[in-house]
């Protein structure tokens, strides 16, 4: 029987790789990963408890807020706040930035930036969602964090990481040194690595993308939907397509069996959905520490300069030879655009 190593024991044996480090990004992770359990224990229960459906409110994204999107950004947050570690938080749900300007946050030496469920209207049906956090050093002096903390680009993460809530729970987060995936075992109620340095295939026969948008994808893109469909037995084509429409849990899929997700400019999304700053900077430096490659098409998506908390990318993400051909058929046909 192989020996159980929890989150927090990882966590601890890493922090050697770090000469430097005192200890504040371990905690930090770790409270990441306890207001994990508490969200997680809340989706478990969604079906039974009266926190499915609507609070009403909006938020900034336009998208109407379900119970849950509330419960788990004050869970995040609130563990963030009281953990000391950060010093601002960024989060989907929040038009402005979160300043944590309590005695021991305001001098902390990292920021956040969260979606702390992302995926959630398929809370109801019972469909995978997920957590994606990114987490910089602050640039501003001690007691004076502010937006320009988390205006980085992708390259400055120090670590990022999801939570993937599905048949079970998964954290999955890298600080630069490779990528592990923990799984949560309830009857403990702990993280446990189950899967250690994870490698993402260098291709795969899997292609993510909601093609109910395919009159408005750019012509790059449709041409690479045609050439997944083709019959070619070297090439394994035509592939499979599977979309979840919870981009952690089609992440997560491509990550362990290979693929591509792509969410491309579309009508009612010209710069794509997915929001850089908390969704595609932290998937990209996942997918990346993973043998991957992550970008909008043209340019790798750790490279784009950030001007706004919630700007949102297109994204082409996954196994390196998929979306390598992707961004052949976006330079041929849709760098003129
Ligand atoms: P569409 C969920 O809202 C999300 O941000 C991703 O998780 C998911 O892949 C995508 O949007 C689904 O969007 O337009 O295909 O319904």
């Amino acid at each position: 029987m192989a020996k159980v190593i929890t989150l927090g024991q990882f966590i601890i044996q890493k922090q050697a790789d770090f000469p430097y480090a005192k200890g504040e990004l371990s905690r930090l992770l770790r409270d990441i990963g306890i207001a994990s359990k508490i969200v997680n224990r809340e989706i478990n229960k969604a079906g039974l408890a009266d926190i499915i459906g609507d609070v009403g409110s909006i938020n900034v994204q336009g998208e109407t807020q379900k119970i849950l999107d509330v419960y788990a950004n004050e869970q995040f947050i609130s563990a963030l706040s009281a953990g000391g570690e950060c010093a601002l938080v960024v989060s989907e749900e929040n038009e402005e930035v979160i300043i944590l300007n309590n005695d021991v946050s305001k001098n902390a030496k990292y920021v956040v930036a969260i979606d702390p469920l992302d995926g959630s209207s398929n809370i109801d049906v019972n469909v995978a969602v997920g957590t994606t956090f990114s987490i910089f050093r602050r640039i501003s002096k001690e007691g004076e964090a502010d937006i320009k903390d988390i205006l980085q680009k992708g390259t400055e993460q120090v670590a990022a990481g999801y939570i993937v809530y599905g048949s079970s729970t998964m954290l999955v987060y890298t600080t630069g040194c490779g990528v592990n995936g923990f799984t949560l075992d309830p009857s403990i109620g702990e993280f446990c690595l189950s899967h250690p340095n994870i490698k993402i295939p260098e291709t795969g026969t899997i292609y993510s993308m909601n093609e109910g948008n395919y009159v408005h994808f750019p012509e790059g893109v449709k041409k690479y939907i045609k050439y997944c469909q083709v019959e070619d037995a070297a090439t394994s084509r035509p592939y499979t397509s599977r979309y979840i429409g919870s981009m952690v849990a089609d992440l997560h899929r491509n990550l362990i069996k290979g693929g591509v997700y792509i969410y491309p400019s579309t009508a009612s999304a010209p710069n794509g959905k997915l929001r850089l700053v908390y969704e595609c900077n932290p998937l990209a430096f996942i997918i990346e520490q993973a043998g991957g490659r992550a970008s909008n098409g043209f340019e790798r998506i750790l490279d784009i300069e950030v001007t706004e908390i919630h700007q949102r990318e297109s994204i082409f993400i996954g196994s390196t030879e998929m979306v390598l051909k992707a961004e052949e058929f976006m330079a041929e046909y849709s760098a003129k655009e």
